[in-house]
């Protein structure tokens, strides 16, 4: 049976991989399209508050996004980091690629190139962020805080703890697709041709330093594609894997033959070695539609796929 086109993506963000198949299905559709399409829904749904506006303030109770788009076709890229009060981040990583020569913009630089490209500027904070912020604060650095006293918003709150945003205990089979197992999506896009596209976009860590980067808008790190070969996207503790570009990795692996669950492990298996108690997962397929996931920190990981195979949009998962 038919293995192809394919759409895959981390966790069980379902109507994001049912958004991407629709558009991949589409004449003239391609999968940059689909990408963008799946991963948009996620960032409108706000798939599990880890991804698009209202989720993971800052130190300073701010939300800012990480996102990227790429084309494994063309080896383009668009990405943005630190992404300021504009909601549709992977709108913006694909306007960087599509109508400028750079890669990777970041803070509030990327959000004016943002409203030069026509996006629209607004908050991204939602009273639930606020609370989370108001919450952390409390706990980190004002024992007697009252919620009534907004804090000197550029006063430090440390010293920095991020809270490991995978769950760490709660995966048990029933309530492995409950609604705070999940995270950032990461998506490869697969067509009938064997072109091939991956992007990421999340709110990153709750409580970051502002400032900080993730793995998710870092190619090679977060996602990568490579037509004829395959494509790779990952999701967990971005500071640690962006340091072993886990998804650039597993493609390699890809071209040398390596099958994709293989590829997802392989490459894994030197952030475990050196960080045993990172959390993070990895989704893989290939240029011929087969895939694979692997993950380490938790108990179990899900995914989500849609091919002619599946039938309709499936929940996989695997075992860490
Ligand atoms: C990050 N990898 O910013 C992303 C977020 C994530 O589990 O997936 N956290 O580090």
């Amino acid at each position: 049976q038919a293995l192809l086109p394919l759409v895959i993506n981390t966790w069980p963000f379902t109507n994001a991989t049912a958004e991407a198949w629709e558009t991949i299905e589409q004449r003239n559709s391609t999968p940059v399209d689909a990408v963008v399409a799946g991963c948009r829904v996620c960032q409108t749904e706000r798939c599990d508050g880890s991804v698009g506006y209202g989720g993971s303030p800052d130190e300073q109770g701010e939300t800012t996004l990480d996102a990227m788009i790429m084309n494994g076709e063309t080896f383009e890229v668009g990405a943005v980091g630190d992404l300021r009060r504009v909601k549709d981040a992977i709108g913006v990583a694909r306007a960087v690629m599509d109508y400028s020569q750079h890669t990777l913009l970041a803070g509030e630089s990327a959000t004016s190139f943002a409203l030069e490209m026509g996006f629209k500027e607004e908050s991204l904070s939602t009273n639930s962020s606020v609370q989370m912020w108001l919450d952390w604060r409390s706990r980190n650095c004002q024992p007697n805080y009252r919620k009534s006293v907004i804090p000197n918003p550029t006063k430090s709150c440390g010293p920095y703890k991020p809270r490991p945003r995978l769950p760490t205990v709660r995966q048990k089979a029933s309530d492995s697709v409950g609604p705070d197992n999940h995270d950032t999506i990461g998506m490869v896009v697969i067509d009938e041709e064997g072109k091939i596209a991956a992007g990421t976009s999340t709110n990153g860590m709750d409580h970051k330093i502002p400032g900080r980067v993730g793995d998710s808008p870092i190619m090679g790190a977060g996602a990568y594609a490579s037509s004829g070969i395959g494509g790779a996207a990952a999701t967990g503790d971005g500071d640690i894997m962006m340091r072993f570009l886990p998804s650039f990795q597993a493609v390699s692996l890809l071209g040398q033959g390596v099958p994709p669950m293989d590829a997802a492990a392989l490459s894994l298996k030197p952030i475990s070695k050196h960080y045993p108690t990172f959390v993070g997962a990895l989704i893989v397929a290939d240029v011929h539609g087969k895939f694979g996931a692997a993950c380490h920190g938790i108990s179990e990981f899900h995914y989500s796929v849609r091919s002619p195979s599946t039938g309709a949009v499936q929940v996989m998962s695997v075992k860490c």
